[in-house]
């Protein structure tokens, strides 16, 4: 079953992994090239064990899509999970003025009186990014991540190459080719992203009518980032077969660096002492089904029959 795979990766992490210090100053438990697969036929691989919110997931998505790389329209969307990697590059900056705010998040968690502080300047750069456009066009840009390098890859002669449109054209034209490849990794672009591609390329397959996928994760954060990143490629090849006309096969989900952070233990042990439930189900609204993927709105995609356990905090690494 599919959630079975992530339980047991998060148990074999645990018990097998190395500690790792990393990059963030949180330290980890990490075990290096994991795979898990997902048949897509089984259900919707989105958590029963904890709830994920699955409005993030779309508005992400689509946002990648749409060729966005500005947290000005996830804010739009009620969307925040983006907010502390534009927030980083903001407060490095000349334009900001406040209180110190090296190393925020570590220190948002162990100083209250800080932690305060901190809210108060990130609600405050988050309206200025929602009201004034011209801020939002400075310092909620991410730079050329996700949305940038698959529909406008730049070339060496200037022009832009668009991934997605290409990697559907493929898919429909020649579904046997071997070359059905998006990738975000830009080595050009890395050194100015705010975060360099996690989700870094991936490959369809067509077989048997049916269209998988498979992703190659450089790094995944298993507790957090994870649960998102199934269910986007999932509801991403959902959208691609039905813009080819295929149905679902596998999302087969290849990770490099798979690490739990050690303040995230408390609650995989929490989540891996809950039953799992039934898969809930993707639903393409009527309205939608002619549009081209480009075009879609969030409420063209409902989940049916999502009932899962409650939400389970945890503090993410900046
Ligand atoms: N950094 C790290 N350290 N881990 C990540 O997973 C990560 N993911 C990024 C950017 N940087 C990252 C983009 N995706 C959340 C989930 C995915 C994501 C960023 C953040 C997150 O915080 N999820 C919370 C609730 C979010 C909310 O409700 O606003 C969760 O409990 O799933
Ligand atoms: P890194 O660039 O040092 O690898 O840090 C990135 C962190 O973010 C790492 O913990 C992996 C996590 N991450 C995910 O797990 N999924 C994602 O989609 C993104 C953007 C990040």
């Amino acid at each position: 079953k599919s959630e079975q795979q992530y339980l047991d990766l998060l148990q074999d992490v645990l018990n097998n992994g190395d500690k790792k210090s990393d990059r963030t100053g949180t330290g980890t438990i990490s075990a290096f090239g994991k795979q898990m697969r997902f048949d897509l036929s089984e259900g919707f691989p989105m958590l029963t064990t904890k709830r994920v919110p699955f409005k993030l997931i779309k508005s992400e998505l689509l946002w990648f899509l749409k060729g966005m790389t500005n947290i000005q329209y996830l804010l739009k969307h009620n969307n925040n999970i983006w907010n502390e990697w534009a927030f980083e590059r903001y407060v490095a900056s000349d334009a900001y003025t406040g209180p110190d705010m090296k190393d925020f998040a570590l220190r948002a968690e162990q100083d209250e009186q800080f932690k305060e502080v901190y809210l108060r300047e990130m609600a405050s750069f988050k309206e200025q990014v929602l009201t004034d456009d011209a801020f939002a066009a400075k310092y909620g840009e991410l730079g050329d991540i996700y949305g940038k390098q698959w529909r406008a890859w730049k070339t060496t002669t200037d022009e832009t190459i668009d991934q997605i449109a290409d990697v559907i054209d493929m898919i429909k034209t020649n579904p046997n080719s071997r070359r059905l490849i998006v990738s975000a990794w830009n080595p050009e672009d890395v050194p100015t992203m705010a975060l360099p591609p996690c989700h870094t390329l991936f490959q369809f397959y067509v077989a048997d009518g049916k269209l998988s996928c498979q992703l190659y994760q450089r790094s995944a954060d298993l507790f957090l980032g994870v649960p998102f990143n199934i269910a986007s490629y999932a509801l991403l090849t959902h959208l691609i077969a039905k813009e080819c006309g295929l149905d679902v096969g596998e999302f087969v989900h290849t990770i490099g660096d798979a690490h739990i952070y050690t303040n995230h233990i408390d609650q995989v042990n929490e989540q891996l002492s809950r039953e799992m439930k039934a898969l809930p189900e993707l639903v393409i609204q009527e309205q939608a089904l002619e549009r081209s993927i480009f075009d879609f709105d969030i409420d063209d995609i409902v989940l049916k029959g999502y009932e899962p356990h409650p939400t389970i905090k945890a503090p993410i690494a900046v």
